[in-house]
């Protein structure tokens, strides 16, 4: 079942049928422990509605904070050690794809994030930006993994690479993070044969494509969301990234007019242009 926010209120998408959500309120949707049993419920005996429209489509997000993990995959321990090592930061992202206790981050908040078909930018003092492919979890107040979303953590590698303490000024900014297009809303973790595929495109060319499967993923996502409900409540629930095992290869940045093309199937596509 797919939950998703448009312009014109909310819809599930069942069996490719689309059924409107009385409830309009995508803040109180979102903070349900029972989204899942919820949402079914309100679509028995229901006729399906025609009123859905694509372009309608809006970032699933209200008052939650997107909250990232970092160093999840190997690619991703190799690509900060290589970026941070003249700064003599490599050690430190060795240490924590090894560590118990995972590298979370703040990423976003509903203003700085865009929906489907909106504008991811590139910082002004950046020289190497980059897309960051990421599963996403919706996480509800109590901790319950109720949902699935498609994340993109845009990120200044130059800058991060700089000093690991400019990491806050490499990953948040304006037009830092997208999400979309729907949440898969489902409770059973994902099957591991998924795949995370990225596609950048260039004046309509594939610039740079590449994939990884979630058997990459070296934390377990319930775990993750441990750590990041330890002392720090979410009445609204939240959105967790789970980490990039994509990264392009050194030689290339991110241009204006680029196209960031992300999906993860069963979830779907999350597609950008670069501001
Ligand atoms: O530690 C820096 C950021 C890591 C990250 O965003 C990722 O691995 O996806
Ligand atoms: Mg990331």
């Amino acid at each position: 079942m797919k939950l998703y926010r448009t312009s014109t209120g909310n819809f599930v998408e069942e069996y490719g049928q689309y059924y409107r959500i009385d409830e309009h309120d995508w803040d109180a949707l979102l903070a349900r422990e029972d989204l899942p049993e919820y949402l079914s419920s309100r679509i028995v005996a229901q006729a399906p509605s025609a009123e859905f429209q694509h372009r309608d489509l809006l970032a699933p997000i209200g008052h939650q904070e997107v909250w990232a993990a970092g160093v999840t995959y190997f690619r991703s321990r190799g690509a900060r050690m290589e970026e941070s090592k003249d700064a003599g930061g490599g050690d430190f992202y060795d240490r924590v794809y090894s560590a118990e206790r995972p590298e979370l981050f703040f990423k976003s908040t509903a203003s700085r994030t865009v929906g489907p078909g909106g504008k991811v930018r590139i910082r002004s003092d950046a020289h190497w930006s980059v897309p960051e492919p990421e599963l996403t979890l919706l996480v509800s107040p109590k901790g319950r993994i109720t949902g699935y979303t498609i994340g993109n953590d845009m990120s200044s590698r130059d800058i991060e690479g700089e000093n690991p303490l400019y990491l806050p000024q490499a990953k948040v900014y304006t037009g830092s993070c997208a999400l979309g297009p729907c949440i898969l809303v489902n409770t059973s973790p994902l099957l591991h044969s998924t795949e995370i595929v990225l596609e950048i495109l260039r004046h309509g060319m594939v610039e740079f494509s590449g994939s990884v499967g979630l058997t990459e993923l070296k934390r377990d996502p319930q775990t993750l969301v441990s750590y990041l409900l330890r002392d720090n409540a979410f009445p609204s629930g939240c959105f967790l990234m789970t980490g990039t095992g994509i990264v392009p290869p050194s030689t290339f940045t991110l241009a204006s007019g680029d196209t960031v093309r992300i999906t993860i199937e069963p979830i779907g596509t999350l597609e950008n242009e670069v501001a």
